[in-house]
């Protein structure tokens, strides 16, 4: 069974905004655009009944579109640096739908996510890079500023690769309506 996220899809024309961003960190594996992607609920590998009863509760998300935007550039791992992200300008749609996630989770019968929501887009996942060279880079980067994009849906990742980073497949897809 491959490992299951739920997730926003981060538009072309966004991603390619961001790839400037791509260059410049020894010890740092870049995620390929067309793999960026805004994680909503990791589920992992679980059996296939789970996995149909998550999609089944996905299905009945009653979200409408919203706005998204990426803002400012970060690391996740303090003094061992593990991952360069785009942050995302506080959303409280973007916070409904992920609770709506998490509810679904629990619908198919997966323990609570015990970790905090932190609304990101990972763009590069990191091994062996210093704290000093990461800080240098994000000063160096300045930050993020990309135009707002409407989410119209969230879908269901598949990924095989057991480190993360892609590629990911789109298992379904859930559109969001008024
Ligand atoms: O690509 P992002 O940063 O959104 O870090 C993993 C990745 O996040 C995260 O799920 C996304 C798809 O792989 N992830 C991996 N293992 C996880 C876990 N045990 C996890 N998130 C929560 N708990």
């Amino acid at each position: 069974m491959p490992r299951l996220f739920s997730a926003i899809e981060i538009p072309r024309g966004i991603a390619e905004r961001l790839t400037v961003l791509r260059a410049g960190l020894t010890g740092a594996r870049w995620i390929d655009p067309e793999n960026y992607h805004l994680t909503l609920r990791f589920i992992g590998d679980v059996d296939g009944a789970t996995a149909r009863d998550f999609t089944l509760a996905l299905s009945q998300i009653e979200v409408p579109p919203f706005e998204l935007r990426l803002n400012g550039l970060g690391s996740f791992g303090g003094r061992k640096p593990r991952a360069i992200f785009a942050g995302i300008v506080p959303s409280m749609a973007l916070d409904t739908l992920q609770r709506a996630n998490e509810r679904a989770a629990r619908e198919a019968g997966l323990p609570p996510e015990g970790r905090n929501f932190k609304p990101h887009v990972t763009l590069a996942r990191l091994r062996g890079a210093r704290p000093d060279a990461v800080a240098a880079y994000l000063e160096r980067q300045g930050g993020v500023d990309a135009e707002p994009f409407t989410v119209s849906r969230f879908v269901l990742y598949s990924s095989r690769n057991s480190v993360g980073g892609g590629p990911y497949v789109v298992e379904a897809a859930y559109d969001l309506e008024d």
